[in-house]
């Protein structure tokens, strides 16, 4: 039932979507402006009709909470999301010396013997970040994204301000309040300070009937890949800062303003639509954990999942 919204997305968008080229020279079928609604009583909303690897999810998030923005934190536990964007400011300096990995998001798709020169490379770069601490430095950084903001949020006095901090202070303290916002858009960083300025760009908390909900605002949405993990990542904020605040989960509402699906996962979404949807799993969080900023990834168990088999897709970078 929870995820018959984003179903009702994709059909909407296969169905009313315009054609519209963008930035990664892909092309999408776009619609602007849609609004999901997530119980988060009914269960976690991680879908069921793909599977949805969890875990690279809860390390994202975890990620942010600390405020990393660094992806060696995210090759240690194994998950490689933000590579790409990493990748491309290396290959973009004077230091580099490989073979021309000019495009090769798209290049890599297309072209079998370009390929494996990019994957060695990238495995070489992957490498390099996990054991030379001076290179993750560099070229591990992603700039100003999501953790920074959130954390560390520079101001014009030179001062510095823990967004995330003061959100869950003002829940505990005054909980009625309307200004319940955590912002990553910042006009100053946007676009040249970080590898791809914030997707998911504003999230407010809301306090009512002893129940926590939470509204993302999304300015951009790839319906396929980022998406889901968009709606199972706020949701295991929302949970965790419930948790924290001695509140319920209650919604997760989720605003999009151009949500697009990719022309190459068209055939993917028409096969996830044709599968049934299966019960939503629960969430079960470590009780001896209090604050937000001390849980990791043990402490994190998602249960009851049995979802149909993942799908693959290319990534539009
Ligand atoms: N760019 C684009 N074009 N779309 C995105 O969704 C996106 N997301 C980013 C950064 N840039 C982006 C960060 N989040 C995947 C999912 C989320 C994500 C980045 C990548 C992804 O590729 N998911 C695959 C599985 C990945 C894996 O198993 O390692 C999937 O099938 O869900
Ligand atoms: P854009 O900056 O040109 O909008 O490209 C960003 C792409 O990444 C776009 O397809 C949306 C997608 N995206 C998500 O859907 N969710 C995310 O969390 C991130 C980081 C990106």
């Amino acid at each position: 039932k929870n995820e018959q919204a984003y179903l009702d997305l994709c059909r909407h968008v296969m169905k009313e979507g315009t054609e519209k080229s963008d930035r990664t020279g892909t092309g999408t079928l776009s619609v602007f402006g849609h609004q999901m609604r997530f119980n988060l009583q009914e269960g976690f909303p991680l879908l069921t009709t793909k599977r949805i690897p969890f875990r690279l999810i809860a390390s994202e998030l975890l990620w942010f909470i600390k405020g990393d923005t660094n992806i060696r934190y995210l090759l240690k536990h194994n998950n490689n999301i933000w590579n790409e964007w990493a990748f491309q400011s290396w290959v973009e300096s004077e230091e580099y010396e490989g073979p021309d990995m000019t495009d090769f998001g798209r290049r890599s798709q297309t072209d079998e013997v370009f390929k494996e020169r990019y994957d060695e490379q990238m495995r070489s770069f992957k490498e390099r970040i996990l054991t030379e601490e001076d290179f993750a430095e560099k070229y591990g950084n992603l700039g100003a994204v999501y953790g920074k903001q959130w954390r560390d949020w520079k101001t014009s006095q030179g001062e510095t301000i823990d967004q995330l901090k003061k959100v869950i202070d003002g829940i505990k303290n005054n909980p009625d309040s309307r200004r319940h916002i955590v912002t990553a858009w910042n006009p100053e960083d946007v676009p040249s300070n970080m590898a791809l300025p914030p997707c998911h760009t504003m999230f407010q908390f809301y306090v009512a009937d002893g129940k926590l909900s939470c509204q993302l605002y999304q300015r951009s949405g790839d319906i396929f890949l980022g998406v889901p993990f968009n709606i199972a990542s706020y949701a295991l904020l929302t949970h965790l800062i419930a948790h924290e605040c001695e509140l319920e989960p209650g919604e997760f509402i989720h605003t999009l303003g151009d949500a697009h699906i990719y022309t190459n996962h068209v055939e993917q979404i028409n096969k996830q639509l044709s599968r049934q949807p299966k019960g939503l799993p629960t969430l079960s969080l470590n009780k001896e954990i209090v604050s937000v900023f001390d849980f990791e990834m043990e402490d994190i168990k998602i249960e009851g999942y049995e979802p149909h088999p993942g799908i693959k897709a290319p990534v539009a970078v």
